[in-house]
């Protein structure tokens, strides 16, 4: 069954929340670059933000590229949105860009900090051209845009609405 087949079914169009390597580190180290909150706190504040827009939440930590490319695949039909922060391999994963390429939903890059306020090498996503778009820079709040954007552009998608 779609993504779209779901929603029409009756059960709430389910958004993937991916979460790259060394994100099970925020809140411990860091906290002038990626703040206080942990990755719980902000996989919370997502969850609410899904709640209040009829979708359910689904998540994924990984340290690995490979479980996030499988992740990615196994959401194909089944997920309508993906919210991505992938870490550093925002920068680098060829794999994973494949994967979202490949994906039939929406896809969302999420980063809390401004990559392009950082390092050169930070201000290359490889993920931007496969991403619906991207929510930067705006801390723990991103993870609610990020999710209200996403919910926004499925209900979009499933009116057939020009431009979604
Ligand atoms: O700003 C973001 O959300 C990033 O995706 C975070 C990544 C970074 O590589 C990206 O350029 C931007 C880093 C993930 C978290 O890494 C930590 C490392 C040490 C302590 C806390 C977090």
């Amino acid at each position: 069954m779609s993504a779209a087949e779901k929603d029409r079914a009756g059960g709430a169009p389910v958004v993937l929340l991916l979460s790259g390597p060394n994100l099970g580190l925020l809140g411990a180290r860091q906290p002038e670059i990626y703040g206080t909150a942990t990755l719980a706190d902000h996989v919370a504040r997502a969850d609410r933000a899904a709640a209040r827009s009829g979708l359910e939440l689904k998540h994924l930590q990984s340290e690995h590229e490979a479980d996030l490319v499988a992740a990615v695949h196994d959401a194909r039909g089944t997920v309508a949105a993906i919210v991505v922060n992938a870490g550093a391999l925002s920068h680098s994963s060829w794999a994973l860009h494949d994967a979202l390429a490949a994906f039939d939903g929406i896809v969302v890059e999420l980063h809390l900090s401004n990559p392009d306020a950082r390092e050169p090498w930070r201000r290359r996503s490889v993920l931007a051209p496969v991403a619906d778009g991207t929510v930067a820079g705006f801390g723990g709040l991103g993870y609610e845009l990020a999710v209200e954007a996403a919910a926004r552009l499925v209900t979009d998608r499933n009116r057939g609405l020009p431009g979604a």
